[in-house]
């Protein structure tokens, strides 16, 4: 175990619905500490950067008009064991599979709006964290 910073996002659906405080509180109250905020329209060629690796699947095209559709909270995430403590906090990917008490589990139904992102590995934390917060400071 490690101290480790993850990059969340709390995706259009989560910032329209206005689960923002709701769903950093969850991060803070886990003991979590928040070093980075930014409140940004991602553009279509960061959308398809940081979806990189699903570039080329059938679900691509949907999932970058859907994150690039309104404003997103990007979140610098830091914590002993971060990467995988937010994606256990997050639940399953598919809100269908996500257990009650997990933020998609208690505030999603639909797989293509889950409110929330969370980087999957350490490679992928590092790669998204400069994607997102490029200054470096975090
Ligand atoms: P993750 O967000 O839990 O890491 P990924 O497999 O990386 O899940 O997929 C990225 C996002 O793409 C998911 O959060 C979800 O919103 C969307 N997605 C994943 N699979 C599908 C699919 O089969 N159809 C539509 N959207 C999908
Ligand atoms: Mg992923």
């Amino acid at each position: 175990m490690a101290t480790e910073t993850t990059l969340v996002l709390v995706k259009p659906d989560g910032v329209s619905r206005g689960l923002c405080g709701e769903i950093v509180g969850r991060f803070e109250r886990r003991g979590y500490e928040l070093r980075g905020a930014r409140l940004l329209k991602i553009t279509r060629a960061l959308a398809q950067r940081h979806y990189a690796e699903h570039r080329g699947k059938p679900f691509f095209g949907e999932l970058v008009s859907f994150i690039t559709s309104g404003p997103v909270l990007a979140l610098a995430v830091r914590g002993e064991n971060a990467i995988d403590g937010v994606r256990a906090l997050m639940g399953a990917t598919d809100p269908a599979d996500s257990a009650p008490g997990t933020i998609r589990g208690d505030l999603a139904t639909l797989l293509g709006e889950n409110v929330v992102h969370g980087s999957d590995s350490k490679a992928s934390a590092k790669r998204e964290l400069a994607l997102f917060f490029p200054d470096g400071l975090v």
